[in-house]
Order: structure tokens, then sequence, then C-alpha cells
């Protein structure tokens, strides 16, 4: 007779939740993004007014770029290493997009952060 295991139960659940999706789920909440292959980690964070964001690249030399909907504050279009900020002052949702592994913002290597 199998027993039902609540820990297991509880650990499928939260690996279902915690699921990081490009456009739905839940949003992280941190100032960090990891920029890997082809994918932004979280993709998805929600931050409070007057935050910055950070993302670091994290891609063993492969190029990658942060591009915005807004098409404001991008980083430059071929990055392997190092960092990018941007500062988020009024709230709403920014979408972005690596305009070398994606074709829009809809998917792809896409991510967003909600300011609130
Ligand atoms: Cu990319």
């Amino acid at each position: 007779v199998r027993r039902f295991r609540p820990a297991l139960a509880l650990c499928a659940l939260a690996l279902v939740m915690c699921k990081d999706s490009n456009n739905s789920g839940g949003c992280g909440s941190t100032t960090a993004v990891a920029i890997g292959n082809d994918f932004f980690s979280p993709s998805c964070t929600g931050v409070s007014q007057s935050a910055t964001v950070t993302w670091t690249w994290n891609s063993g030399g492969t190029a990658h770029n942060v591009t915005f909907e807004d098409n404001q504050d991008n980083s430059a279009p071929t990055v392997t290493s190092g960092t990018h900020t941007r500062t988020f002052g009024t709230p709403g949702t920014y979408r972005y997009r690596c305009s070398i592994h994606s074709f829009n913002f809809d998917s792809g290597m896409i991510g967003r952060v909600v300011v609130q």
C-alpha cells in the first residue's frame, strides 16, 4: 500500500508554482536578473518604484542584450559579460528581450519587470 507523502506532494506543487515561464505564473521579487543562454532568470520580476534592476551576464561569453519595448536604457547590442542597470521611476510593466534571440516581445528570450 502506497502511503500519501505530503512532503513530496508539496515539493511537486512548489515546482509547478515556481516554474519560471516567460509570460505567466508568479513574478519573482528581486532586482537581480541573470542572463543565461538563452533566457533571463527570473524572466519576470516585481520591484518597487525607483528600484534599480541589475542584469548580469552569465552566458560564458555568448553575446546577449537587454532591449526594452519602450527603447529606453537598453544595453549595448552585443554584450558578453558584465552588468547592465536600469532604474524604474514610473510604475508599469516593462517588457524587454534579447534582440539576438527573439523576434518580438512575446516569445524567445524575453523578460519583464513589473514596477509597483
Ligand atoms: Cu540573447
